[in-house]
């Protein structure tokens, strides 16, 4: 609903008119047309709350009460679990943990009941954390991590347990993204509203908005993805680049990267046209929906990556990997397994990030911004003329004027 353009506007059907009646669309309805909707996407931990958590970051949206105290006891848990699933795998691994006050602080985080109570760690506890994290039995298992599944930010969380143990503990920025919050149930739509990007022409507002989906990634969370199909204006697909050396949460026998192509191709509507009868079983119904979604593919956690390319070879997991341990090239390889996941004539475009930095986030959502606007506003400009014509029609009928 539109109000009626000023006066003598009826009169005007060439451009300067259509700027002139573009003005007179109240502010909400042109940033109405400039509000995009944006999933993102990815296998469990591939990083998406963690881009989102920069994103709001980025756009001045502070975290509520609510968050900081989920957060606070998040710290904690991860902790928990990180620490148990290392003593767990010593145990496994028959590492013998010699000495006796550690073997009992492994003990205790051994059991079964110590993620149930949401327990937070006292001082003596996080002091008795942080030497078992140094002891040769705990510091071999860590060494083999590519064997089970851990949390990535381990280090971080052990590094700081003692901070996070102070009575007066609230966590700071950084704290807030690195800590890991299951993304289950309900998805999480984030509005984050800012600056309209460049000079800004006549017919664009002065704010850009979107609406940032999060969902869950982990196996039982994709069938909801399809739900969140409709009115998607671009899919920000993530994948743990370290996850080439690296097993999935939900199936230690997977591998997460070969489960990050996987379903990257049941997203860009890829087919294995080689396994024609048997791919399309397998495809997620109705990812059709996306053949004109721009997908952009962010390859996270590329800090990992660079230190692990060295110590485990790309080969390790695609055996027809012939370079050579340079990350670079091993990047461009990874690049490439993900562009073959494209049906042809589908363009993805590719950046490498390290989402626990900002910095990082931004650049490459500035080039998404970028594009994504490229890509969508023909059809905005259309919308506006179609708004504009209506009006028109509508303020003709009200003067009893012909507009043509
Ligand atoms: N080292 C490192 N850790 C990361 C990076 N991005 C995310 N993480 C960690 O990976 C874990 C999973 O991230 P999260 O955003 O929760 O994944 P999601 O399941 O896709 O939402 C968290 O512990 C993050 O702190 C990164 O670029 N580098
Ligand atoms: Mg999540």
């Amino acid at each position: 609903v539109h109000p009626p353009p000023a006066m003598g506007a009826c009169a005007s059907a060439d451009e300067s008119g259509d700027a002139y009646i573009v003005e007179q669309l109240p502010p909400n309805q042109l940033e109405a047309l400039y509000t995009f909707k944006l999933l993102l996407l990815g296998p469990g931990e591939s990083g998406k709350s963690t881009v989102l958590k920069q994103l709001k970051s980025i756009y001045n949206v502070t975290p509520t009460q609510g968050e900081i105290e989920e957060c606070k006891k998040a710290l904690h848990q991860n902790t928990l679990e990180c620490m148990k699933v290392l003593c767990d795998q010593a145990v496994a691994f028959d590492y013998e943990i010699e000495d006796e006050e550690l073997h009992k602080t492994a003990e205790w985080l051994r059991d079964e009941d110590l993620l149930y109570n949401d327990a937070l760690i006292t001082p003596d506890q996080a002091k008795a954390i942080s030497r078992l994290f140094e002891c040769e039995a705990i510091k071999n298992t860590f060494a083999r991590r590519d064997e089970y599944w851990i949390l990535d930010a381990v280090e971080y969380y052990v590094e700081n347990v003692s901070r996070f143990a102070q009575k007066d503990f609230v966590p700071d920025e950084k704290d807030m993204v690195f800590c890991r919050i299951r993304t289950t149930g309900k998805n999480l739509e984030t509005k984050l509203k800012g600056p309209f990007p460049g000079a800004g022409e006549k017919d664009e507002p002065s704010k850009i908005t979107y609406e940032v989906v999060d969902v869950g990634g982990q196996r039982n969370e994709r069938k909801k993805w399809i739900r969140m199909f409709s009115d998607v204006k671009a899919i920000i697909f993530l994948v743990n680049l370290a996850g080439y050396n690296q097993v999935l949460y939900e199936d230690k026998s997977q591998n997460r990267m070969a489960e990050a192509l996987q379903v990257f191709g049941q997203i860009t509507g890829w087919r294995d046209e080689s396994k024609k009868p048997m791919a399309k079983k397998n495809v997620i119904h109705g990812v059709d929906i996306f053949k004109n979604v721009p997908i952009y593919l962010l390859l996270n956690k590329k800090d990992l990556f660079e230190v692990m390319i060295h110590k485990v070879g790309l080969e390790k997991t695609f055996p027809d990997y012939k370079g050579s341990s340079k990350s670079d090239q091993a990047l461009e390889f990874i690049r490439q397994k993900f562009r073959e996941k494209c049906p042809p004539g589908k363009e993805v475009k590719i950046y490498d990030i390290t989402g626990v930095s900002r910095f990082d986030v931004k650049n490459a959502f500035r080039e998404i911004e970028k594009d994504l606007l490229k890509k969508h506003k023909p059809r905005i400009k259309d919308e506006i003329k179609k708004i504009i014509s209506e009006g028109r029609k509508q303020n003709g009928a009200e003067k009893g004027c012909v507009v043509s």
